[in-house]
C-alpha cells in the first residue's frame, strides 16, 4: 500500500475510470518489456522484482517486445536471480522486430543484443532461448483469461507491437472472447512508457518500425491509458553505487556493467523505472494525471497531446509532482535493495 492510499484508505477513481490506487490489495500486474535494447529495462524488472519482494504487486507474467531470442533467457535470468524464476514470460513471435547487432559493440541504439546473450549464457535462467517462450499473446490471452474482471494493470516499457497484436487476436482455448473483449473485460488500466507530453516521440514510439503499432494501441485501445512520457524518468541519471553488497551478482547490475562497456556504476536515464514507479505504486504524492485530453498520433508514432475528448479513448499523462532528486533516491533504492 503506498502513502497516498493509506492517507486515503479508499479507492480513487478519476474520471474516465483512471483507477489509480489498489485499496490494501496488491495490483495484479503483466509487465511487457524491450529487455535488450538498453539496460533501463534490467533495472526496471529489478525494481518490479524488489516491489514483489515488498508484497507490492502480483506479477502474473512479462512479455518481450523485441525479436531476438536473448531477451527471453535474460529476462528470466533476473527473475531468477530474485528467487522468482516461476514469473511465466513470453515472447513477440517475429524475429525480424527491433532484432540484432552484438555484445561486442556494447551500446547503441540499434543494438538489440548488446548485453542479454551474456546474461542468457552466464546466469541460471528457466529458459534457454526465445524459442523455448510461449508466444506473447498466447500467454497474455491466457493470463487475462484466468484473472477477475477489470483487475489487471499491463505495463509497456518497450515498443507496443504485442499489445497491437493481442488486440487483433480472435478466440481460442483460453477465451471464447476476442482480443478487444477479452482486454475489456480484463484490463483495469494500462500504463505506456514513451512518446512525450505535451508533444513529441520516443523510441518505444516511433524507431524501426513501431508507429504502426503505436496508432493501433493509442487509436483503439478499449481502457484507460495513462502516459509515462520520456520527460517523466529521463532527466534522472541512476545506477548501481548504493548497497554493494545486496547487488553483487545480480543480473540486472551486469547488464549496465555490458552496455556501458565494462563500467558498471555508470549512471543511465530512467524512463522506464519511472513507468515501473507509476504503474505499480499509483500517484501517491510523487505524480498528479493530466486530463482533459487525449494522445492524437502521427503515422511515425509521435504523439500531440490534444485538448477535448474522442469517444473511446480514455487518456492520461504524468506529471512530477516532486524534485527529480526524490525520484533518483526511489528509484536507486528499489534497483539496489536485493534479494530476499
Ligand atoms: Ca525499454
Amino acid at each position: 500500500m503506498n502513502l497516498h492510499s493509506l492517507l486515503l484508505g479508499v479507492v480513487v477513481l478519476l474520471p474516465f475510470g483512471f483507477s489509480t490506487l489498489n485499496a490494501g490489495e496488491a495490483p495484479r500486474y503483466i509487465l511487457d518489456t524491450d529487455l535488450a535494447s538498453d539496460c533501463d529495462d534490467a533495472a526496471a524488472v529489478a525494481m518490479a522484482n524488489a516491489l514483489m519482494d515488498r508484497g507490492e504487486v502480483r506479477i502474473l507474467a512479462m512479455m518481450i517486445s523485441t525479436g531476438g531470442s536473448y531477451s527471453a533467457p535474460a529476462l528470466s535470468a533476473i527473475n531468477t536471480w530474485y528467487g522468482h524464476g516461476a514469473i511465466p514470460i513470453g515472447t513477440l513471435k517475429d524475429p525480424t522486430f527491433w532484432s540484432g547487432g552484438g555484445s561486442e559493440k556494447p551500446s547503441g541504439a540499434y543494438n538489440y543484443e548488446s548485453y542479454t546473450p551474456i546474461l542468457a549464457e552466464r546466469f541460471p535462467t528457466t529458459l534457454k532461448s526465445g524459442a523455448d517462450a510461449p508466444d506473447a499473446i498466447d500467454l497474455y490471452r491466457q493470463t487475462l483469461a484466468e484473472q477477475p474482471d477489470a483487475s489487471v494493470v499491463i505495463n509497456t516499457i518497450g515498443p507496443l507491437i504485442n499489445l497491437a497484436r493481442l488486440m487483433e487476436s480472435g478466440p481460442d482455448d483460453h477465451s471464447s472472447l476476442n482480443g478487444l473483449e477479452l482486454i475489456r473485460a480484463k484490463v483495469k488500466q494500462l500504463v505506456v512508457t514513451g512518446g512525450k507530453n505535451p508533444a513529441g516521440s520516443s523510441s518505444n514510439f516511433s524507431k524501426s518500425g513501431a508507429g504502426v503499432h503505436t496508432r493501433k494501441v493509442l487509436d483503439g485501445w478499449p481502457t484507460p491509458i495513462v502516459f509515462v512520457g520520456n520527460e517523466v524518468g529521463g532527466p534522472i541519471l541512476t545506477g548501481w553505487r548504493r548497497n554493494p553488497g545486496a547487488t553483487e551478482g545480480n543480473p540486472a547490475r551486469e547488464a549496465y556493467r555490458l552496455f556501458h562497456a565494462g563500467d558498471a556504476l555508470k549512471e543511465r536515464a530512467s524512463w522506464d523505472q519511472a513507468g515501473i514507479l507509476y504503474a505499480i505504486r499509483g500517484p501517491g504524492m510523487l505524480f498528479e494525471l493530466v486530463e482533459g485530453g487525449y494522445q492524437k498520433v502521427a503515422d511515425d508514432g509521435s504523439t500531440t497531446w490534444t485538448s477535448g475528448m474522442v469517444s473511446g479513448r480514455h487518456h492520461a499523462y504524468v506529471r512530477k509532482r516532486v524534485k527529480d532528486e526524490v525520484l533518483k533516491d526511489m528509484f536507486e533504492d528499489l534497483m539496489t535493495q536485493g534479494r530476499k
